[in-house]
C-alpha cells in the first residue's frame, strides 16, 4: 500500500480477502482464545483499510466482514423461532444431599459407576446459534424452550460469535450470552453519569442489551458467549460431553476453559467446592455448577423426565445475599456533577467480605425499591461489584422507619442542585464546585489520562484544600518545595511527584484531551481526534460538522465538544498548558502514515529483556510501537524477535528453546535508525 493508485476492482477482491482473513484470526485469538497476538491500532489500521475498499467496491462486502458487526439495521420487533430441538432446563440442586442423591439415581439407572463433566453455571441469558455450512443463519433466545426470538441481528454483534465456523459444518449450539463483570461496572457507571437508569445485575444488563431493536446498541456493550452443547449429536464425533467442548472450540466456537472431568460424586463435590472459591476471582457470574454425564450413550439410556434431563443437575450457589438495616444515605459529587446516594448500613458479611455501603444509584432507584431510613433490606453483591440493595424487607419496617430527604443543594458547594433535560440524576452544575475539581484532578492523573504516579485522592485533596491547585493545569507550575509542604511528602516523594508531573508534559495529545474529563469524550474518542486534527487549538476551534464526520464520533460527542470549548476559561486553561510547556500536539502516528513505515519492526512481536544501554525499556518499547512493532513481556512461538542486553537470563533461554530470532542491542539501534517513514 501508501500509493494512491486506486485498485483494481481485481486487486480489491484479493486485498480485501487477505484483510478479512487477518481480521477475522486476530479477532478470534483477542475474543475467543483470550490470546491477543497484535495492538488495537494494529488491527484497527487493517479494519479502516478494509473499511475503505468495501466503501468503494461494496460488491466486495461478505456476510463474515468483521465490519457487518457494528449493527444498525433497526427492527420493528422480534420474529418468534420455533427451536427445532427444544431448549431444555435443568433439575437443580441446593445441597450436599442433593447432588449426591442424583449420583445415586444416575448409578442405578445406568447400572454403573460413572464419571462426570462438571461445568460452570454462567449467569446470563440460554442463546441458540444456527449454522449453516459453517455460516451463522440464526440466533435466538430460549424463551420458554419451544418457541423463542429471533436476534440474529443482534448476535452478529457479539464479536466472540463466529459469523463461520472454521469447518463448513450444519449445526445448532445452544450456549450462554453474558456480560462481564467489569464491562457492566463501566456501563453503569457510564449511564449513572449521564444520568440513565442502572441494570440491577450483570444479567438484566445482557438481557437488556439483546432486547434491543436496534443491533448498534447492542454492538456496543461488550457482550460475550459461551458455548455448551449441541441441539443435535448428529454432525459431531464426540462421544462425551467433555470431548464435545473441545470440538466445539475445534471449529471456532468460544468454550469455557474451567471444565474438568470427574469420575466420580467426590470429586464432583471438590469441583463444586472449589468454585465456590474461586466464584469471586472469575471475570464473569456464574450461579452454580453443571454436571452432566459425561458418555453420550449414557445420557442416551437415561434420557428425559417431561421436564428436564436425567442426566444432568445443577448445583446452585447459595446467593450472595445477607440482610442488613441503612443507617444513612450520603450524597457524593462525581466528576461530571452528578449527585450519587450511597447507602451507609451496619456492616455485614456477603460472600467472603464484609460490606457497609450500597450503591444507590439516583433518587429513582430509592424510590422504586421504596427504600426508607432504618428499613431492614438484603443486599446483594456479586463478584468484586459494589453491593447492591436488592428488596426492601416491609414486614420488618419498624416505627423508626423514615423517609429520606433528597438534597436541593450540592453538599459541598451549597449551590443548588438540577435535573438537566430530563435526566433522573440530580446535579451541581457549579464548575468551580470543589467536589467537581477534586474528582477532576483524580481522572486528570489517572493511567489512561496523563498517566501521573503518586498522586492519590489524598495528596490532590490537600493540594486543593491548601490552595497548591485550584485547577488541572496549576499541577505544572507547582515546586518541590510546595510539595513537601503536605502530609507525608518528604524530600523524595516530592522529588518523585515533580518528576512524574514534568514527564508528563511530553504526553501524547490525546492523554490531554481525555484528562480534561469532556463529558463524552472517552479515550478513544480523545484518540480519534488527537489523530485526525493534530493538536488541541485545532480541535478547540473545529466546528460540528467537522467533528461528527469523523469515525466512531456522532453527534452527542460533537455537540460536547463545541460546548465544552465554547467556554473562554477552556482558553485560559489551555494557555496555562502551553505556559508550563505541555504537549498539545499528537506525537502517534497516522493511520495512513503507518502504512508507509518502512522498518524491520513493523508488524513484529519483540520481547526487550536484559540491560539496555542506549535506551530506557520505555524509550525502546515506544520507539518500537511507533514504527508499528509491539512489545510484550514474555517470549513465546508467537515472538518474532528478542532483544538481550546484559545480563539477559530465563527469556533468552527460552528465545533460544523456541528459536526465535535474538538480537543484540547494538542491532536493536541500528534497526531503529535505519527505520524510516
Ligand atoms: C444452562 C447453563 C448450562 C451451562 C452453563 N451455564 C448455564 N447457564 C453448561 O452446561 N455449561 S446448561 C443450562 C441448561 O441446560 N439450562
Amino acid at each position: 500500500m501508501g500509493t494512491d493508485q486506486p485498485l483494481t476492482l481485481e486487486q480489491a477482491a484479493k486485498r480485501s480477502k487477505e484483510l478479512r482473513e487477518q481480521l477475522i484470526s486476530y479477532s478470534h485469538e483477542y475474543y475467543v482464545e483470550d490470546q491477543p497476538t497484535v495492538e488495537d491500532h494494529v488491527y484497527d489500521r487493517l479494519y479502516q483499510e478494509l473499511v475503505d475498499i468495501e466503501t468503494e467496491f461494496p460488491d466486495l462486502i461478505t456476510s463474515d466482514s468483521p465490519t457487518q458487526r457494528v449493527g444498525g439495521k433497526i427492527l420493528e420487533g422480534f420474529e418468534k423461532v420455533t427451536h427445532d430441538v427444544p431448549m431444555y432446563s435443568l433439575n437443580d440442586g441446593f445441597s450436599k444431599g442433593d447432588i449426591y442423591a442424583f449420583d445415586e439415581r444416575v448409578q442405578k439407572l445406568a447400572g454403573q459407576q460413572v464419571s462426570y463433566c462438571c461445568e460452570l453455571k454462567i449467569d446470563g441469558l440460554a442463546i441458540s446459534l444456527k449454522y449453516v455450512d459453517g455460516d451463522f443463519v440464526q440466533g435466538a433466545t430460549r424463551g420458554d424452550g419451544t418457541v423463542g426470538e429471533n436476534i440474529t441481528e443482534n448476535l452478529k454483534t457479539v464479536k466472540s460469535i463466529p459469523l463461520k465456523l472454521k469447518k463448513p459444518v450444519s449445526i445448532e449450539v445452544r450456549g450462554e450470552c453474558y456480560m462481564p463483570k467489569q464491562s457492566f461496572v463501566n456501563l453503569n457507571k457510564e449511564r449513572e453519569e449521564a444520568g440513565k437508569d442502572v441494570f440491577a445485575n450483570p444479567r438484566n444488563a445482557a438481557a437488556g442489551s439483546l432486547r434491543q431493536l436496534d443491533s448498534a446498541i447492542t454492538a456496543k456493550r461488550n457482550l460475550s458467549t459461551f458455548l455448551y452443547a449441541v441441539a443435535d449429536f448428529g454432525p459431531m464425533e464426540a462421544e462425551t460431553q467433555f470431548d464435545a467442548l473441545e470440538e466445539l472450540s475445534e471449529i471456532g466456537l468460544r468454550t469455557n476453559p474451567e471444565k474438568t472431568l470427574c469420575k466420580d460424586i467426590d470429586e464432583v463435590w471438590a469441583y463444586i467446592e472449589a468454585y465456590h472459591e474461586k466464584r469471586e476471582k472469575l471475570p464473569y457470574e456464574i450461579d452454580g455448577i453443571v454436571i452432566k454425564v459425561n458418555d453420550f450413550h449414557v445420557q442416551d439410556e437415561l434420557g428425559f423426565t417431561v421436564k428436564a434431563p436425567r442426566w444432568a443437575i445443577a448445583y446452585k450457589f447459595p446467593p450472595e445475599e445477607a440482610e442488613t438495616v441503612i443507617e444513612n444515605i450520603e450524597w457524593t459529587i462525581g466528576r461530571t456533577g452528578v449527585v450519587t446516594p450511597t447507602a451507609v448500613m451496619t456492616p455485614v458479611r456477603v460472600a467472603g467480605t464484609t460490606v457497609s455501603r450500597a450503591s444507590l444509584h439516583n433518587v429513582d432507584f430509592i424510590n422504586m425499591k421504596g427504600i426508607r431510613l432504618n428499613d431492614h433490606v438484603i443486599i446483594y453483591k456479586a463478584g468484586d461489584i459494589i453491593p447492591e440493595v436488592s428488596q426492601v424487607l416491609l414486614d420488618k419496617r419498624g416505627e423508626d422507619s423514615k423517609e429520606f430527604e433528597a438534597p436541593t443543594h450540592c453538599p459541598v458547594c451549597n449551590s443548588e442542585l438540577v435535573h438537566l433535560d430530563e435526566e433522573v440524576a440530580l446535579r451541581c452544575i457549579n464548575p468551580k464546585c470543589p467536589a467537581q475539581i477534586k474528582e477532576g484532578l483524580s481522572h486528570f492523573v489517572s493511567r489512561n489520562a496523563m498517566n501521573i504516579d503518586g498522586l492519590g485522592p489524598r495528596v490532590l485533596e490537600q493540594m486543593f484544600d491548601k490552595e497548591l491547585v485550584s485547577d488541572v493545569a496549576d499541577l505544572y507550575f507547582l515546586t518541590e518545595e510546595q510539595l513537601m509542604t503536605l502530609d507525608k511528602i518528604k524530600e523524595k516523594s516530592a522529588h518523585n511527584i515533580y518528576t512524574a508531573i514534568a514527564a508528563s508534559k511530553e504526553n501524547s495529545v490525546e492523554r490531554l484531551i481525555f484528562g480534561l474529563g469532556i463529558r463524552h469524550v472517552g479515550a478513544k474518542a480523545a484518540k480519534v481526534l488527537a489523530e485526525y486534527f493534530g493538536d488541541l487549538r485545532t480541535i478547540s476551534q473545529a466546528d460540528k460538522e467537522t467533528i461528527v464526520a469523523l469515525d466512531s464520533i456522532g453527534d452527542i460527542i460533537a455537540d460536547s465538544l463545541v460546548t465544552y470549548f465554547e467556554n473562554e476559561e477552556v482558553h485560559e486553561l489551555l494557555d496555562e498548558f502551553e505556559k508550563a510547556g505541555v504537549n498539545l500536539t499528537y506525537k502517534g502516528l497516522r493511520s495512513e502514515q503507518l502504512e508507509d513505515v518502512e522498518s524491520p519492526f513493523k508488524d513484529k512481536t519483540v520481547v526487550l529483556t536484559g540491560k539496555l544501554e542506549k535506551y530506557t525499556r520505555e524509550a525502546a518499547k515506544e520507539k518500537i510501537e511507533s514504527l508499528g512493532g509491539k512489545v510484550t513481556g514474555s517470549v513465546s512461538k508467537k515472538t518474532d524477535i528478542v532483544v538481550a542486553g546484559e545480563e539477559a537470563g530465563s527469556k533468552l533461554t527460552k528465545a533460544q528453546d523456541l528459536g526465535v530470532s535474538v538480537w543484540t542491542e547494538d542491532q536493536m539501534v541500528e534497526a531503529l535508525e535505519n527505520s524510516h517513514f
